[in-house]
């Protein structure tokens, strides 16, 4: 597979040649290229992507071990926060696991094993929920080992207090050594992405606090929906009002859907498979539009359904995975190949855009996981090639586009390509992982044992028995 870019030697040509390379080597999708035959994107191999697994991680390990974050141009390492919270490692494990690197998977066990979280700094509840508590549990799924469910165990605990507020909604933030929490106005996805992980810890615990304080955050975003049945996207978790009026399901919102249909599947709770009916019903409603033939998800005004803004955040392209998930396959579909469309119009997404004025709001793409995470989805449930020719058409553009000489990078403008110093951890936790189990034999991964956290943190369905799962989550 061609890497134009390791071979151009960026800072001693002209600034004019550098874009003007770019330009032809990554945004090479026309508008008139969209019908042609997707299958020219070479098919890749699982072996390919686990050597360019272990090639970012070991840049990680190389120039960032101990940060949160590697910064793969100027090669060093990057924290969220006053301290290090290590958050890669924890991304990282459950890929490396399922590719089979056991030295890499073992040395990140003995670093969570050692790692304290006595730390006097106040970090962001969805976040770490979603890559560290899930990581972790993914981490004790694989292993079982009691030690690492303890720091599970301990780590839930500490973040554990945001969810104690008039609402039951959590605090934006909260001190992992004091408890102490801030911040009262947090979006939809902040508010309500723990059923899953906090179900899983219920489960392991036998203790059902985890997940009825989940369920509570979750239910109280739910009961405040709009009379049209539309929840806002910001919120005062003291007065419980919106201070947003704005319904979507993109950034901000999207993992809120996402938990309710996924705690379903895994824990069997009825309460949130009647949640979830009732917010499909409500999203095909009023936020589907057509446009140019195509189908798009629009911001409508919470109150009234009226339109707001016609707009597609790269983040929402998760969702063909859900419908796909939840057996509407023509809805599933017809949304893919808008995202399909957007990605070939650039070569990748861009973070926001505008669909009916055709116009770029946000240029920055992060190398993210979802378009590929529906495509792969779509390709396990409907058996249809095209599905898969996307996915090795994503892994050759991200290639041209991102790849270089240690890891990835992101990009801060996909109608220039200009690089971003930057490779987030969920790079490691979901991107790697989607490109591998795309093409991964059934027996290192079956899409049909594994439910996904959003962070596809991978959970095995077999693990959570039924009888047991309605005690120790108290349902
Ligand atoms: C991930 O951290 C999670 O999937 C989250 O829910 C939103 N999307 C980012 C990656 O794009």
């Amino acid at each position: 597979m061609p890497h134009p870019f390791n071979r151009i030697p960026m800072k001693k040509i002209t600034l004019l040649f550098t874009i003007t390379l770019i330009l032809s080597a990554c945004n090479y999708h026309t508008e008139e290229d969209t019908n042609k035959n997707l299958s020219e994107a070479p098919a890749y191999t699982a072996e390919e992507i686990k050597a360019e697994t272990i090639r970012a991680w070991n840049a990680y390990k190389t120039y960032a071990w101990g940060y949160d974050v590697l910064l793969p141009l100027s090669k060093q390492g990057y924290n969220w926060y006053e301290e290090s919270l290590g958050i890669s490692p924890f991304d990282a494990f459950s890929t490396l696991a399922i590719m089979g690197f056991d030295k890499e998977s073992q040395e990140i066990v003995e670093y969570a094993l050692e790692k304290n979280w006595d730390q006097d700094i106040y970090v962001q509840v969805f976040e770490v929920n979603i890559r560290i508590l899930g990581g972790l549990l993914a981490m004790y799924d694989f292993t079982q080992d009691p030690r690492i469910l303890a720091k599970v165990q301990d780590f839930g605990d500490r973040i554990l207090p945001a969810f104690d507020s008039p609402t039951g909604i959590p605090y934006h933030s909260v001190n992992l050594k004091t408890g102490e929490t801030k911040g009262n106005v947090i979006n939809v996805a902040q508010a309500a992405t723990y059923l899953v992980e906090f179900g899983i810890l219920s489960y392991y615990t036998q203790d059902p606090k985890y997940y009825q304080a989940a369920k509570k955050a979750s239910r109280a975003i739910f009961d405040r929906n709009s009379k049209i049945g539309l929840p806002g996207d910001y919120i005062n978790i003291e007065s419980g009002e919106w201070t947003n009026n704005w319904s979507h399901l993109q950034a901000g919102v999207d993992s809120y859907y996402e938990y309710m249909l996924k705690a379903y599947l895994l824990f069997g709770d009825e309460d949130v498979k009647e949640m979830w009916d009732f917010s499909l019903d409500k999203i095909n409603q009023y936020l589907s539009q057509k446009h140019n033939g195509m189908q798009f998800y629009a911001c409508v005004d919470m109150h009234n359904g009226e339109v707001t803004k016609k707009s597609m955040s790269l983040y929402d392209a998760f969702f063909p995975a859900m419908q796909a998930m939840a057996g509407d396959l023509e809805n599933a579909e017809a949304n893919m190949a808008s995202w399909d469309w957007v990605w070939d119009k650039f070569g990748l997404l861009p973070t926001r855009y505008l669909w009916e004025a055709d116009s770029v709001e946000y240029a920055n793409s992060e190398l993210n996981p979802e378009i590929i995470e529906s495509a792969y989805y779509l390709h396990q449930i409907t058996g249809k090639e095209k599905y898969i020719n996307m996915i090795y058409k994503y892994w050759q553009d991200l290639n041209m586009c991102c790849r270089n000489d240690v890891a990835f990078h992101a990009v801060k403008n996909v109608e220039t390509m200009e690089e971003r110093d930057y490779l987030a951890t969920y790079f490691y936790a979901e991107t790697l992982k989607y490109f591998f189990v795309a093409v991964a034999d059934k027996e290192v991964f079956d899409f049909n044992d594994y439910i996904f956290n959003t962070e596809a943190h991978p959970f095995k369905k077999s693990h959570f028995d039924p009888v047991k799962t309605k005690i120790y989550l108290g349902l």
